[in-house]
């Protein structure tokens, strides 16, 4: 059975860190209590990131997370990841759906309610809207308002996470949107310590009443 939570969404991106660095930041995420992690490795070849995936994979397991691959379903497979995340370049979720079956997660990217629909209708798991705020992290990205956040979460009856610039002190801007979750890449990855940082945006964004 294919369970799992989006509460607090963790996406890695170890540019700029020595590995041991990024590892150890990793697990610092998980022991703040993120509820899924999304390894997000744009620069690496295949073997790289298959490398650096299995490393990710045997924290979240120990940690009991379920971990997610940014773009490639190949990846995914090959480390025996629980998902894979798909955006507009990526393969469709229903191409992937076909080669990894009912059991893995495949969450997609969509920015309009339209697209939102396809996505749930090709079966995807859960979709990630944004960017709410501007980020450094994705180069050129749309901005997603709140409003067409709100109407999204309102099409679909799969999990809806925001994401996009997000941290603890500004997530109100989402209080009263039904979102199953919040990703955050920088708010959790570059903080001084990442511990923590994940355990005060969960503690903001339940205070906010957005996740339990
Ligand atoms: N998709 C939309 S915005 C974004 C992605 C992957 C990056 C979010 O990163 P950050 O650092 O939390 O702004
Ligand atoms: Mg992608």
């Amino acid at each position: 059975m294919k369970r799992f939570d989006t509460s607090l969404y963790f996406i890695t991106d170890s540019t700029n860190y020595e590995e041991d660095e990024f590892l150890r930041r990793v697990e610092a995420s998980l022991q703040g209590g993120v509820t899924i992690l999304q390894i997000r490795e744009k620069n690496k070849g295949t073997r790289a990131y298959i490398d650096l995936a299995e490393k990710v994979h045997a924290l979240t397991r120990r940690y009991g997370v379920p971990l997610i691959i940014d773009d490639r379903v190949d990846v995914a497979l090959a480390v025996d990841a629980e998902g894979v995340h798909l955006g507009a370049e990526d393969m469709t979720v229903a191409a992937a759906r076909k080669i990894l079956g009912e059991d893995k997660i495949i969450g997609a990217t969509a920015k309009t309610v339209p697209w939102a629909m396809d996505e749930a209708a090709q079966g995807a798991d859960y979709l990630g809207v944004g960017a709410i705020y501007p980020t450094t992290t994705k180069v050129k990205t749309v901005l997603t308002s709140t409003d067409t956040l709100r109407k999204i979460c309102g099409a679909v009856s799969i999990p809806v996470n925001a994401i996009g610039g997000l941290n603890r002190d500004n997530i109100d801007v989402l209080a009263g949107i039904p979102v199953a979750g919040i990703c955050a890449v920088s708010a959790i990855m570059k903080a001084e310590d990442p511990k923590k940082a994940a355990e005060e945006l969960k503690a903001r964004a339940e205070e906010l009443g957005l996740i339990r």
